[in-house]
């Protein structure tokens, strides 16, 4: 169609067809694209397949209407804050227009806040299930699994029927030697992380979300083939894999076990 191709070279010069015979690749690019609309930052590519793809823009008008970032970055505008976050895979916010003022803190909005993840809350588990697996194995009376459990879940719940984190970190210190639990370094760090995971742990199979868990909650939660739904971290409809970070003003939040754990850093 080369007359439509001559009408659309009209509009962009950059990608004049050579030859008014060939067909116009880009018009062919355009149409495939027609109807797909891409996020902020990105822009729609015919794949070699000639499906519309979103890729990160390639470039941006020269514009200057400065903005400042929430990773405290000045952009040129906001199509380049949009592009950068896409290329980084990471999310910008635009928090104020112009350039950001004076130096940012590196050390203040850097820190990261101390959590469990799901490798973290799992490598628990397994070591927890393990230890019980080797003390059946062990056992003469060949008692199962499950049994063994309930003797544990008697032996540190104080009677109301429900293992709440003090109790279940108590079980767990029942045979430190056996579980082998450093996470980090710093004992301090250990301690907490172990808590944490206990907490993680709780959270796996706590069904009726009361923080506590019942004796068959206690048993799912440590039997291998129990398998609850993972969920994700939430953020402005989209939903995000552990690890993932986000900036709240000057905190930094990590999602870790399906819930965003942000420093409380008091911001000015
Ligand atoms: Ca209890
Ligand atoms: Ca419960």
């Amino acid at each position: 169609p080369s007359g439509l191709c001559e009408a659309h070279t009209l509009l962009i010069s950059v990608h004049c067809c050579p030859f008014i015979q060939e067909p116009c690749a880009f018009f062919q690019e355009e149409s495939v694209c027609a109807k797909t609309v891409c996020g902020a930052g990105r822009e729609c590519v015919p794949n070699d397949r000639g499906e519309p793809v979103c890729h990160c823009l390639q470039r941006c008008d020269e514009r200057e209407h400065w903005v400042c970032g929430s990773n405290g970055k000045s952009y040129r505008n906001h199509c380049e804050l949009h592009r950068e976050a896409c290329l980084t895979q990471t999310k910008i916010r635009a928090d104020q227009r112009g350039h950001c003022q004076g130096k940012r803190k590196p050390t203040k909005r850097d820190v990261s806040p101390i959590v469990c993840f799901l490798s973290d809350r799992d490598w628990l588990r397994e070591r927890v299930i393990q230890w019980i697996r080797e003390e059946v194995e062990a056992d003469h009376l060949a008692s199962s699994a499950s049994e063994r459990l309930h003797t544990y879940f008697k032996m540190y719940d104080n009677g109301d029927s429900e293992l709440d984190s003090k109790e279940f970190l108590s079980f767990l210190k029942h045979n430190e030697t056996a579980l082998n639990l450093t996470y980090s370094k710093s004992l301090e760090t250990n301690s907490l992380l172990r808590s944490l995971c206990v907490d993680a742990l709780i959270e796996l199979s706590d069904e009726n979300a009361d923080w506590k868990l019942s004796l068959n909650e206690f048993v799912n939660c440590l039997t291998p083939t129990y398998h609850p739904y993972e969920r994700k971290c939430a953020l402005e409809d989209e939903a995000f894999e552990d690890g993932a970070e986000t900036q709240m003003e000057c905190n930094k939040c990590v999602c870790a076990c399906g819930n965003w754990v942000c420093t409380a850093l008091a911001c000015n």
